[in-house]
């Protein structure tokens, strides 16, 4: 058996066992999809004569109205730069940037609103925590253990800080269904761990991580624990506390939001005794000629002048998935990736690449279609209108571990539903036909 694969008869076997892949499509419509698709102008569009149909939600997703008019609302009514004037624009905008980094920490759970740094994106908050964190605490001999379905952002910042400090990196390796395996995690673990770092969803296979039980075996040993939240803070209810990690990073274009802002959650004992991550403007308390001190927090980790408007509509974005409800926008990824895992098993020669348990996984659904590449299948569907991404998923190591150099990933959102899968699934015939006559 092949690690993480399913083929078409192991999957209709199993379905046919425990019933529970009609059972999730017989769940009740949690979202109304009709309404939601009328906030999202982009989702009007059409694609090469066809209507757009967006199934690369872990990549990006699409924004909102309420979003955009956010952000033309900051420009034309409030510019102005935060904590730096005594006007009235400035006392305005400050206010809405504070509010908003109040808002986000209240999505995740976090006690105080001083434990949110504002960052570009998942890939700066891992880098901040690397650099800031690793490089005043880690030494020779130390240990950061890593999962193998890390995004190379929970990786390639690890192993640079790893090389400068004498670190050693460790791969945890994954179970057959391509979540973390806890029993490699607790060989490797001891003393010299000091970092473990781990995706709570990775972006390929969709599997969730107990975030939960692996901090409290990090914690046993005094390591910390970095969580990469890119792809789950967007589509699972999510509490700091209760789930236990040091830190987690994640990106708010993922959630509605725009691009270009991104959170870092962190422990504030943490974040007090780190040092900051930029110099420059902003995070100073005093400046001689040869030395600075630091302000407090969140101030320490705001170098410059921050990015004012996109954090403020990132709140909006919260506003927005928390209208809908988290428990819906979760319900509704396992109603239509449950869809999408059984509409794909009908194809003979389609490979499904993590567990078929939509229950355990998020929207993410990456799979093969035997004799034609992935971006060839990719070229298929755009014509037909259709948005998915074909590659390696910044997963390198974990492709290499599956065996293929990439994969097609459709990934699903609260817009998407049932009759897009059956549309990607029609293209997916037609991609198969083209290449298999090609190949004949
Ligand atoms: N994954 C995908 O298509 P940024 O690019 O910094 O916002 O997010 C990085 C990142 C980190 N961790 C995980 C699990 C991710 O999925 C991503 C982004 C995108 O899968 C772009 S490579």
């Amino acid at each position: 058996m092949q690690l993480y694969r399913e083929t078409h008869a192991e999957r209709i076997a199993k379905s046919d066992q425990n019933g529970m892949i009609s059972s999730v499509l017989s769940v009740s419509a949690p979202l109304d999809v009709e309404r939601i698709r009328a906030d999202f102008p982009i989702l009007q569009r059409k694609v090469n004569g066809r209507r757009l149909i967006y199934l690369d939600n872990a990549a990006t997703t699409q924004k909102p109205r309420q979003v955009i008019d956010a952000l033309v609302d900051f420009y034309t009514t409030t510019n102005a730069n935060v904590h730096r004037g005594v006007h009235t624009l400035s006392v305005e905008s400050t206010d809405a940037y504070e509010a908003a980094r109040e808002r986000i920490g209240r999505f995740i759970g976090a006690d105080r609103p001083e434990e949110i740094v504002f960052v570009r994106n998942t890939t700066e908050a891992l880098n901040l925590v690397a650099v800031s964190w690793g490089r005043a605490n880690l030494q020779p001999g130390d240990e950061i253990l890593a999962t193998t379905l890390e995004h190379h952002s929970n990786l390639v910042p690890w192993q640079r800080v790893a090389q400068e400090t004498g670190a050693r990196i460790r791969l945890i390796r994954l179970t057959l269904d391509g979540t973390v395996d806890l029993d490699d995690y607790r060989r490797l673990l001891s003393p010299r761990t000091r970092v473990v770092a781990v995706a709570h969803a990775s972006n390929v296979l969709g599997t969730i991580s107990d975030l939960g039980t692996i901090s409290e075996m990090a914690h046993k040993v005094g390591a910390i624990v970095v969580a990469d939240g890119a792809q789950s803070v967007p589509n699972v209810p999510t509490d700091v506390r209760t789930l236990g990690p040091d830190f987690l990073a994640f990106s708010g274009h993922k959630m509605l939001g725009p691009t270009g802002i991104g959170g870092l959650w962190g422990r504030l004992e943490l974040l007090e005794e780190m040092p900051p991550f930029l110099g420059g403007g902003g995070m100073i308390r005093e400046v001689f000629e040869d030395r600075a001190t630091w302000a407090p927090l969140p101030e320490k980790f705001d170098a410059g002048t921050p990015n004012i408007a996109d954090a403020i509509a990132l709140g909006v974005a919260i506003d927005y998935l928390d209208d809908l409800g988290m428990s819906n926008v979760r319900a509704h990824e396992v109603e239509v990736a449950g869809y999408a895992l059984e509409r794909l098993a009908s194809i003979p020669d389609v490979t499904v690449y993590g567990p078929s348990d939509p229950r355990v996984r998020t929207g993410v659904v990456s799979f093969n279609l035997e004799g034609v590449h992935p971006h060839d299948a990719g070229t298929v569907l755009d014509e037909a209108g259709i948005a998915v991404r074909a590659g390696h998923h910044c997963c390198q190591p974990l492709h290499r571990v599956l065996d293929v150099a990439a994969t097609l990933r459709a990934s699903f959102y609260v817009y998407n539903s049932a009759d897009e899968v059956d549309a990607l699934v029609d293209a997916l015939a037609t991609a198969r036909r083209l290449y298999q006559r090609k190949t004949a």
